[in-house]
């Protein structure tokens, strides 16, 4: 009797073991500036991640006949090309399966050569300066539309609808400040309006009153902003105490719930954005990914925290398609993919941008975000 038992028991041991064995673990990487003036936009891009994380780990995925285990791996790169590169070396030392981000084109451009040379699968779900895509990385994907589309967006509405004919461009000289204002600049120009002044700041900046009593003398009737929600937002209010009433625009950097907080009674229905998918109400999944969102962490969603989610998944997608986690052999699948997720149907040209990317332009009514096409 007292054997009978012992062999059960040696025997569910050794189960046991093979059972740990079928488990592997997989290991996503995500870098967003989770400290610093920016802090905000990295919470919600981890929370996205997290929520996919939580939901891939509530599926008992089986990959090459293996139980997986999903393990997010955040890292704070405080939005410093510097830092960037740092965060993406560790995670490369980590072995990650696949890294989403990094948040910022500043930081995501140069982690791209670090991932690429290593093999690594890359997703920015927010960083949208087309120079990422433009490396011949075939490791780099974007899921949202880039600057080339939120800068033409944003001239045009300010040319033919608002009928600007007299524009000024402020950068905060940062890959994507820089980059989405040149394009600004660009599509205005060849739309007959005139750039009466070009100016300059940077991502850590809270007073502009030199740079705004400059412009304020050359009436413009739209101040385009290439740059984030923490400065526009105190640039708003400066604009306000100047007695400037120009329309005042921006690319997806300025598309935050947080700009309405930040500068206070100086947001508006004359505060435009331009954000690189479609409004959370017309995405696939985007009502039901908000209520979840919501309930989770009791916390609106401040811009790209959907794609995030959709950055994971597409990843993980990619690997059970290639029945496989190894870099090498789910990339191929991945370039490939076809997948429906919350924000949009999945799917990346040769270069690895997204395919028929939606934009949407927004302003401020009361101070909420609210889409306007
Ligand atoms: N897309 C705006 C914010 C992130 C970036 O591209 O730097």
């Amino acid at each position: 009797m007292k054997k009978a038992i012992l062999g059960v028991a040696v025997g569910l041991v050794f189960a046991g073991t093979a059972l740990a064995q079928q488990e592997i673990e997989v290991k996503i990487g995500h870098v967003a500036p989770l400290s610093g003036g920016q802090a905000h936009y990295g919470k919600d891009n981890e929370r996205g991640a997290i929520m996919a994380i939580d939901d891939l780990n509530a599926k008992n995925i089986v990959i090459g006949g293996k139980k997986v285990k999903w393990k997010l791996i955040s890292e704070d790169d405080a939005a410093d090309p510097k830092q960037g590169a740092i965060a993406a070396q560790k995670l490369v030392d980590q072995k990650v399966n696949g890294v989403v981000g990094h948040l910022n084109s500043g930081t995501t451009i140069p982690a791209s050569k670090i991932y690429f040379d290593a093999g690594i699968p890359q997703i920015t779900p927010s960083a949208t300066n087309p120079k990422y895509t433009q490396q011949g990385f075939k490791t780099a994907f974007r899921l949202l539309a880039n600057d080339n589309a939120l800068g033409a967006a944003t001239a045009n509405y300010a040319t033919k609808t608002l009928k600007a004919k007299k524009v000024a461009v402020i950068d905060d000289r940062t890959a994507y400040g820089q980059g989405v204002a040149d394009i600004f600049e660009k599509v205005a120009k060849q739309n007959g309006a005139e750039v009466v002044s070009r100016q300059f700041t940077n991502d850590k900046a809270t007073d502009f009153n030199a740079i705004l009593t400059a412009i304020k003398d050359k009436k413009p009737e739209v101040i385009f902003y290439g740059g984030m929600d923490s400065q526009a937002g105190p640039m708003l209010r400066q604009m306000k105490q100047l007695g400037i009433n120009a329309k005042f625009m921006g690319g997806d950097g300025i598309c935050t719930v947080e700009i309405a907080k930040i500068a206070g009674d100086a947001i508006g229905d004359y505060v435009y954005c331009a954000e690189g998918g479609s409004s959370l109400d017309k995405m696939p999944k985007g009502k039901e990914f908000k209520q979840r969102f919501e309930a989770k962490f009791k916390d609106q969603i401040q811009v790209y925290a959907p794609y995030v989610y959709d950055a994971v998944m597409t990843l993980a997608a990619a690997m059970q398609k290639a029945n496989s986690v190894e870099p090498a052999k789910y990339l191929p699948v991945l370039a490939k993919i076809e997948y429906e997720g919350v924000t949009t149907k999945v799917k990346f040209d040769d270069t690895g941008e997204l395919m028929n990317a939606a934009t949407t332009l927004y302003n401020y009514p009361g101070g909420k975000k609210t889409p306007i096409n």
